[in-house]
């Protein structure tokens, strides 16, 4: 890897810390290249009240002077302001009267990494482990992802994401490829999809289960423009960008699955129908016209949008709680209630760009290297010219 990421943080600590390593000096950045993506990662129906409390802002403590990065690691803070409610409980250091000590957590949820984690770990108190495992840590890998993709804007890469499924809703299949205008209105969506009736549907889902005392999952799916032909590679499994992205898209709490293109659709379909002929002209040089392969051949990419959907289930902390067993007396017991959000699936094809954006930054960086932006822009141009390629 070219490019790392790393998060530090639990849910209801002090706040959470994101530090890149592996990006050029040169780059150009705005406060609100971080925070646009931050707060839209807040939105969606089915959240809930945690975000009336978080106003999530990255603060950068290192890696970037008067709007330009030095080529250093890049450290960024994003606080959590319901961390004032949580002081004693989360001090870092011992604060209770040993007289009476803060309560320990002893109810599993079944799905959270609750009863595993204190297994592995050897905790008693189930909040030393629910506490990392929360998806509250896909802020900081948001803000992480937003200098990915202020580095990918740089090359003409644009990364958009939608929602196509929640619980039983299903958006329309698009009869055409979409393009990015089609992306611009999503975010008003309060689902984040882009069918108006789909939304209205979803919606009452949400509100229907919610009610219901149910969570729900879903599907996203993240499209990225602009990617060279080329970027990643079939000589070793690990080089393979198919098999990174889909890491990276199910390393994200509650992910499921992760497909590309037609992903397991394909699996059901004859040859004939499950590729993308090659064809070629003297002004397109070569081209498609169909995209089952979801921008990826070989583990590389075809230069088409790249297509990644990643299956979330519902989320675990349910209101009326699952049957689950007291880890300190082993009877049975209703597992722990926490606040909870009903549907994050709008949220996490938020932090589904921000992944992806992570695999194509770190994979532009294999490619093309280079200390300075101005560098990996020239080695850009200089193979774009040398495969002849036209498009965007
Ligand atoms: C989460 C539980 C909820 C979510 C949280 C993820 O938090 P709380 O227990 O404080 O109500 O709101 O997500 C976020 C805080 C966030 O920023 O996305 C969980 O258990 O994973």
């Amino acid at each position: 890897m070219a490019l790392r990421l790393i998060t530090a943080g639990e849910s209801h600590g002090p706040g959470l810390t994101c530090i890149v390593e592996g990006l050029p000096a040169g780059l150009t950045l705005r406060p609100e290249d971080l925070n646009a993506d931050m707060a839209r990662r807040q939105l969606g129906h089915g959240r809930g009240g945690r975000m009336k409390i978080e106003r999530d802002a990255a603060e950068v403590t290192a890696g970037v002077r008067h709007g330009r990065t030095l080529g250093s690691p890049i450290a960024l803070q994003v606080a959590n302001r319901d961390y004032a409610n949580w002081e004693e409980r989360m001090s870092p250091w011992p604060v209770s009267d040993p007289a009476h000590p803060v309560a320990e957590v002893h109810l599993p949820r079944p799905g959270h990494a609750d009863l595993v984690g204190t297994q592995k770990y050897k905790q008693s108190d189930v909040r030393n482990i629910l506490e990392r495992a929360s998806a509250r840590e896909t802020a900081a890998r948001v803000a992480g992802g937003a200098l990915c993709k202020a580095f990918l804007r740089a090359l003409g890469v644009e990364i958009y994401s939608h929602v196509i499924q929640i619980a039983s809703v299903h958006a329309p299949v698009w009869e055409r490829p979409l393009a990015p205008a089609d992306f611009v209105a999503v975010d008003s969506s309060p689902v984040r999809c882009l069918d108006a009736e789909a939304t209205k549907a979803m919606v009452r889902e949400i509100d229907e289960l919610r009610k219901a005392n149910e969570s729900l999952g879903g599907v996203f799916e993240v499209q990225s423009f602009g990617l060279l032909p080329g970027l990643g590679s079939h000589i070793s499994w690990e080089q393979r960008l198919d098999g990174r992205l889909a890491m990276a898209i199910c390393s994200i709490q509650a992910i499921k699955g992760a497909a590309i293109g037609d992903g397991f659709a394909v699996a059901g379909v004859p040859g004939s129908q499950a590729h993308d002929e090659i064809f070629y002209s003297a002004e397109r040089g070569y081209y498609r016209e169909t995209n089952r392969s979801g921008g990826l051949e070989g583990g590389m990419t075809t230069g088409e949008p790249l297509i990644v959907r990643g299956a979330m289930k519902p989320l675990p902390t349910l209101t009326k709680p699952l049957r689950s067993v007291d880890t300190a007396t082993h009877e049975p017991a209703q597992a722990l209630r926490e606040r909870t959000d009903s549907c994050t699936v709008p949220a996490a094809g938020v932090v589904g760009e921000a992944m992806v954006a992570l695999v194509l930054a770190d994979a532009y960086r294999q490619k093309f290297g280079g200390d300075h932006i101005d560098d990996v822009l020239q080695a850009v141009e200089a193979y774009r010219e040398r495969i002849g390629w036209r498009s965007s």
